[in-house]
């Protein structure tokens, strides 16, 4: 759940992005039709409003959320185990305690640059089959950025997780 500044960059990403309350009942006929008959998860930090959003899409599940007006942001905890629930509208949606933090799968470079699905069509691109995608010459990701065709935010995110899994590694 990024903040409301980064929408655009997902939407060029081609991610669907719905802008939702729980508590007016806004965006949610349409976050049903995306979670409708399939496997989801639900993920965040605590205390924004994941389990809220679950109950209102489905009532009768009465989830344990924070107090009523109660939006803190700062990690209380509220949903302690991850669970699956059967959806009504067919389906299933997992309800996740707030992340704490992430830990990175991927264990190279080259993995983390496919994860932004976005960036792929770009990557064969650049001169160097190795480039780093940060200010090497010929870099086809960095031009892609300059013509608007990327976000230079996600390219900013990108190359912080590349940092991080050369650092582990
Ligand atoms: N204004 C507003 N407040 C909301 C909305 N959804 C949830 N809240 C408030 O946010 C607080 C936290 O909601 P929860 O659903 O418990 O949050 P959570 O993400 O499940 O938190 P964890 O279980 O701790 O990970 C509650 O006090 C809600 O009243 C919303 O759409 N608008
Ligand atoms: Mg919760
Ligand atoms: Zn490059």
């Amino acid at each position: 759940m990024p903040g409301l500044n980064c929408l655009p960059d997902f939407q060029q990403a081609g991610y669907p992005v719905v802008m939702t309350s729980a508590i007016q009942g806004t965006g949610l006929e349409d976050v049903k039709r995306h979670l409708a008959g399939k496997l989801s998860v639900i993920a965040g930090p605590s205390g924004v409003g994941k389990s809220c959003l679950i109950n209102a899409i489905q009532p009768s599940l009465n989830l344990r959320t924070a107090a009523t007006g109660n939006i803190t942001h700062q990690g209380r905890h509220t949903t302690t185990s991850g669970r699956l629930i059967p959806l009504d509208c067919g389906g299933w949606v997992a309800d996740t305690p707030g992340v704490r933090r992430f830990d990175l799968l991927e264990s190279d470079a080259g993995e983390i640059a496919q994860a932004f699905v976005e960036f792929r069509p770009f990557l064969g691109t650049c001169r160097f089959h190795d480039c780093g995608h940060n200010s090497e010459p010929g870099c086809g990701v960095q031009a892609a950025v300059e013509a608007g065709l990327l976000s230079r935010r996600r390219l900013k995110s990108m190359l912080q997780l590349m940092v991080e899994v050369s650092q582990r590694n």
